[in-house]
């Protein structure tokens, strides 16, 4: 009994290291945009949007004006489903008070701000009133599991305001936050090295099991 109890015991300090190296926890990322910026309608606003400007990010939703927000992640380093992702937006500074209805879209991005994004969000991801001071989150996770899924190199996010409020705000940071699965791969080896290990300490049933 107390060499099988040796025996666990040396199992569990070869196999714990190599699964804590082969099968990191999971820990956050928080990706910048590749890119972000708005698109403009208002000369004449009729639903069609003249111009395009980056390094911005706010929206607009006047008589005469609307602008659009996008920003664009480069996921092509997750190549693995996400535990959760999360879209964050800090204070925009506005230029009036109280709140406003809001829309958040996902679409595909191209790492350029175009004409094109103005009505490119295929996913309605979520409509919600925000104070006008006020940062948010917005859970993204099922949109980003989508494009990984697809294989997209860039997710895209176009935030839209759909009230009257005046708005105005621009320069608030966005970050992309991802919570990655532990890969399969890792998960693979840590198995692998559990199995090697065992073997190794267990030759004589091993060899008899091979005949
Ligand atoms: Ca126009
Ligand atoms: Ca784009």
């Amino acid at each position: 009994m107390e060499t099988r109890c040796d025996l666990s015991r040396a199992v569990l300090a070869l196999v714990l290291p190599a699964l804590a190296v082969a099968a990191p926890a999971s820990a956050d990322r928080d990706l910048d945009p590749a890119i972000r910026g708005i698109a403009v309608d208002g000369n004449p606003r009729n639903g069609v949007p003249e111009s395009t400007a980056v390094d911005f990010f706010g929206v607009m939703f006047r008589s005469a004006r609307e602008d659009r927000a996008f920003a664009e992640f480069d996921i092509t380093s997750q190549q693995i489903p996400v535990i959760s992702a999360t879209f964050n937006s800090g204070v925009m500074d506005w230029d009036s008070t109280g709140s406003a209805s809001m829309e958040l879209w996902g679409y595909v991005g191209d790492n350029a701000i175009t004409l094109a994004d103005w009505s490119s969000g295929d996913e309605l991801i979520e409509s919600f009133q925000n104070g006008l001071d006020q940062p948010f989150s917005i859970d993204v996770t099922d949109y980003v599991n989508d494009r990984v899924a697809a294989g997209d190199p860039i997710v895209g996010f176009a935030l839209r305001q759909t009230s009257s409020q005046l708005g105005r705000k621009y320069w608030a940071p966005q970050t992309l936050s991802i919570v990655p699965e532990p890969s399969a791969t890792a998960l693979g080896l840590a198995a692998l090295t559990t199995l090697l290990v065992l073997r190794r300490l267990r030759p004589a049933r091993f060899a008899r099991r091979d005949r």
